[in-house]
């Protein structure tokens, strides 16, 4: 099994390193693909420094901040053009504690997509203020209501994805920013009829630099789930007239 961790980053100099550090000593099979999208502060020449001495690192620059969903998606299209059999979603910022990442992987065999849960029993936030809680746990509620998903953490952003779900997957068609790309694509996982199994992580708030986090991504997040939900029920409907006229 040939894993790749993607690590998107924008402006995280002082946390790349340790997360990478942590990450190759917890999971040492995998191989690492850092997306920078030109930091301000560097991030990409320290990536191309750690890839010079150590083989297993490889550094993707995209020209500017162009978001975490077209990071990943960039990531995502690299490690399926070179064979990859599963591909994680790791936040450099150390909220994913890399250490946890081999719990996550061993439920592979028996899922599509595997998410490092806040919200399911065992799983927690440490550090992080009542407000973002609400919100967070609100996102999830708005989004498995209107979207029909049984997921209990559908915004997480630590996931571990088969090739092979992937590959089913139009990833030319996914748009969203920010949060609305992890619950995009949660989304059509589930619509596929594929295997999500979420696994309780303790999800640690950032120490060192500063959060990507905006309320634009939030309200993107928002009428985008609201679009796809009213979309979803019309398809229904649609259908559900046709057998009824037929
Ligand atoms: N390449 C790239 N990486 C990004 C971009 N925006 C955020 N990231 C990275 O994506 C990861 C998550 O971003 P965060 O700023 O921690 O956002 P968040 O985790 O949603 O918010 P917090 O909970 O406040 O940490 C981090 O590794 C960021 O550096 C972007 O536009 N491009
Ligand atoms: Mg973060």
């Amino acid at each position: 099994m040939r894993i790749l961790t993607i690590i998107p980053t924008y402006n995280e100099l002082e946390s790349l390193p340790i997360t990478v550090d942590r990450l190759r000593s917890s999971v040492p099979e995998s191989d690492v693909l850092i997306v920078d999208d030109q930091s301000p502060d560097g991030t990409g020449q320290l990536a191309d420094e750690m890839a010079q001495v150590d083989q297993q690192i490889h550094v993707m620059h995209r020209k500017g901040k162009g978001g975490l969903g077209g990071a990943y998606i960039a990531g995502f299209k690299w490690g399926l053009d070179r064979g990859y059999d599963v591909l994680i979603e790791l936040d450099a910022d150390g909220s994913h504690q890399p250490e946890q990442l081999p719990t996550l992987i061993s439920q592979i065999d028996r899922a599509d997509l595997v998410i490092g849960s806040r919200w399911v029993p065992g799983g927690k936030v440490v550090n992080w203020p009542v407000h973002r809680q609400l919100i967070s746990r609100f996102g999830s509620f708005y989004s498995r209501t209107l979207l029909g998903l049984k997921v209990r953490d559908i915004t997480a952003g630590y996931r571990v994805f088969r090739a092979t779900t992937l590959r089913k997957i139009d990833l030319d068609a996914i748009e969203s920013v920010g949060y609305g790309f992890q619950v995009d694509m949660t989304f059509r996982v589930a619509r596929l009829g594929l295997t999500i199994v979420e696994v309780p992580i303790a999800f640690i708030e950032r120490e060192l630099g500063d959060s990507k986090m905006s309320t634009g991504i939030a309200i993107e997040a928002m009428i985008n789930v609201a679009k796809w939900g009213l979309k979803e029920r019309a398809k229904t409907l649609a259908a559900k007239g046709k057998a009824l006229t037929s």
